[in-house]
């Protein structure tokens, strides 16, 4: 029995050392040291012992149990740490790799070149004004010298919210709200730049889409003053070899009233398909602010006169970067928008 003992001790101390995982370490503590183990079976033979012999194999089992306890507690120690080493080694996070850069953004084509209008106007001592994109029938058009049933209304196919409460069909009522906010001060300079709306769909109307009006009232303004501050701001935007012609035309509020032509920005002025062989290419309304739309507003046009224009954003910047379809500033086309992130001029 003794030798049973020496014999259990040595094999599964060889086990223990060659245990590689846990799972293997604890079916070796089972089958030496388990109910049913090898240790149980031998003491089982202990009543057949001489009695004298006893207490010493009992001891003798006692420490084989102790010593073989010793083993593997110290061997799951060790495949213990052992499988943390390897799990942390899997999972190991790199604090030198450098950062995730987050996706760079880009202003959009019709902000930046909203800014830059801004920007030009500021400097030549104008103010920023805004107005409501629901507006008042009365601002929008009455104020302006279109009355109820007159057929300007058809030029601007206009959305109705409401029975004298429309989405505004130009910036024009600003002009009105700048004119009462001042009460007949002079001077007054100011650009509204917004959103408005209108019944329009196609390659260059959106039914939304961005404007920017212009408007100067002091005593004696005159055409000439509206020529040389287009010209200047056109050149700002297109380059100082940009041209402006005026076309005679009609708006309600304005009188004499013109369209501006710039030269055509695909073959500047020779005369091409973009600009129908004429050499140019309109960009905006504009014209002397008409007596009666001073008057209703509070000034005398006796005394003061003024210019006003408008603008549409979406066409200028359709011009300037040689956007064909005006669908393309509204569908938010990545492949559009990117080519915007290194700051075109
Ligand atoms: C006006 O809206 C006048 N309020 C401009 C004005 C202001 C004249 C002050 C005189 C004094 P018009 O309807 O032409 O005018 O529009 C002005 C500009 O807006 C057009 O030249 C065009 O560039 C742009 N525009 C008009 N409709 C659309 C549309 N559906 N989509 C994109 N741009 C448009």
């Amino acid at each position: 029995m003794e030798q049973m003992l020496n014999n259990l001790k040595e094999e599964a101390l060889k086990a223990i050392a060659a245990a590689s995982e846990l799972g293997e370490l604890e079916n070796i503590r089972l089958a030496c040291l388990g109910k049913k183990g090898q240790l149980t079976a031998v003491l089982r033979q202990m009543g057949s012992m001489p009695p004298q012999e006893r207490p010493r194999l009992g001891q003798l089992a006692n420490a084989v149990r102790d010593a073989l306890e010793e083993a593997l507690a110290s061997r799951r120690e060790e495949l213990e740490a052992r499988e943390q080493e390897a799990r942390l080694a899997a999972e190991r996070v790199d604090v030198t790799l450098p950062g995730r850069k987050p996706g760079r953004g880009a202003v959009h084509p019709i902000m930046r070149l909203r800014r830059q209008i801004e920007d030009i106007f500021l400097g030549m001592g104008y103010t920023i004004e805004e107005g409501p994109e629901i507006e008042a029938d009365y601002y929008n058009f009455v104020a302006l010298n279109i009355p109820k049933h007159h057929p300007a209304r058809d030029m601007q196919d206009t959305f109705y919210v409401g029975a004298d409460v429309l989405l505004r069909t130009h910036t024009s009522p600003v002009q009105v709200r700048a004119m009462e906010k001042a009460r007949g001060k002079v001077p007054l300079k100011m650009i509204c730049p917004g959103k408005v709306y209108r019944k329009d769909d196609d390659a260059t109307h959106s039914p939304m889409f961005f404007q920017v009006e212009g408007l100067v009232i002091d005593r004696g303004i005159s055409l000439a003053d509206l020529k040389g501050t287009l010209l200047h701001f056109v050149r700002e935007i297109f380059g100082p070899g940009q041209r402006i012609r005026l076309r005679p035309s009609f708006f309600p509020f304005t009188e004499p009233s013109v369209e501006v032509d710039i030269l055509c920005t695909a073959c500047a002025g020779a005369g091409c398909r973009v600009c129908k062989a004429s050499g140019w290419l309109e960009i905006l309304g504009a014209g002397m602010v008409h007596p009666r739309v001073l008057e209703m507003s509070g000034y005398d046009p006796g005394q003061v006169s003024g210019f006003a224009f408008g603008l549409g954003i979406d066409r200028v910047a359709m011009l300037k970067y040689g956007i064909h379809n005006i669908r393309h500033l509204y569908q938010n086309d990545l492949r559009v928008l990117k080519q915007f992130q290194g700051g075109l001029e």
